[in-house]
């Protein structure tokens, strides 16, 4: 079995080495502050030493800036291969692939798309992109983790599918909490609301495919729910959110787009059409 090396024991690190000991990895851990600890692993001195143990070296640190500091600090990457299982743009990725190379290294760029508490069960998927002779040859040992999912030979693609995901959810999030903002200024219970909130949104996210479609044709014609519509409507959500005494921040950027399309005559269209007015 590959031995491998996790750098960064934050709460995604820890994580990511306690699978690796679990799968029978003989793992070796490193770092910044001690004191923190993975039973079963060995714990390096220096980041050179945790580099030298093993021939894949798994970093997952806060940013990329830490992980160009680690990479500094590690000498030679000569025969090694480095997963930068780090946050960040592409970029960055693209940087940190080029630094890697510079030192001999092999360089895989990964987007977790899980929590620690998902690493190594189901659901659990991570993003690689990079040197796919790297990849593959490591392709087992990183199934450990998760679902492994190979996006392409640019170092940047892993990074731009995973923030692409994230800027998702971040959107989701930021209408569930306002959500359950408004039923909790109501005086509502959100422990209630939250199934209903869970249904509603699953069955508009069922809609994502068809949206795709308009996205790839261009054709945002509408039978549903105009943006002329919608126009209307949404000084509702914004006046009975500062009625309740709350911030309509999290509506006003959707709101703004929609004006910006309807002002430019697409009022016609489908919401989908957002796509184009974010891209302008
Ligand atoms: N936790 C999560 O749910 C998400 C899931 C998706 C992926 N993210 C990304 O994973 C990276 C690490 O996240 P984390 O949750 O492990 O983060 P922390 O618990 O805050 O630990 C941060 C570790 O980074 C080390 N560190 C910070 N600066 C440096 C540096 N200059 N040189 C070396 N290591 C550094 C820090 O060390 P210490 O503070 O204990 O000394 C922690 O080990 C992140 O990109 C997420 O976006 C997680």
């Amino acid at each position: 079995m590959t031995s491998v090396t996790v750098i960064g024991l934050g709460l995604m690190g820890k994580a990511l080495a306690g699978a690796f000991v679990r799968a029978g990895h003989l793992t070796t851990v490193w770092n910044r502050t001690a004191g923190k600890k993975v039973e079963g692993a060995r714990h390096a001195a220096d980041v050179a030493a945790a580099v030298a143990a093993s021939p894949l070296v798994v970093v997952c640190v806060v940013n990329n800036d830490a992980v160009r500091q680690v990479v500094e600090q590690a000498g030679s990457l000569e025969g090694k291969v480095l997963v930068n299982l780090t946050n960040g743009t592409p970029s960055q990725a693209r940087e940190v692939a080029a630094l890697v190379a510079e030192l001999g290294g092999g360089y895989v760029d990964g987007g977790i798309m899980a929590v620690p508490q998902m690493i190594a069960g189901p659901g659990a998927l991570v993003l690689y992109s990079g040197s796919e002779k790297a990849f593959t040859e490591h392709r087992a040992t990183l199934e450990v983790l998760a679902e492994a999912r190979f996006m392409g030979e640019d170092a940047g693609a892993a990074a731009l599918y995973d923030l692409a995901l994230l800027s998702g959810m971040y959107g989701m999030f930021g209408g569930m909490y306002h959500a359950f903002a408004m039923v909790r200024a109501a005086g509502g219970d959100v422990r209630e609301f939250a199934p209903m909130l869970t249904a509603w949104l699953s069955a508009m996210m069922a809609g994502a495919p068809e949206a795709a479609g308009e996205v790839v044709s261009g054709d945002y014609a509408t039978e549903v729910s105009s943006l002329a519509m919608n126009q209307v409507a949404f000084p509702n959500f914004v006046e009975a959110s500062e009625e309740l005494g709350l911030r309509p921040d999290v509506l006003l950027p959707i709101q703004r787009l929609i004006d910006r399309a309807v002002a430019a005559g697409h009022g016609g269209d489908s919401l989908t059409r957002l796509v184009e007015m974010i891209k302008e």
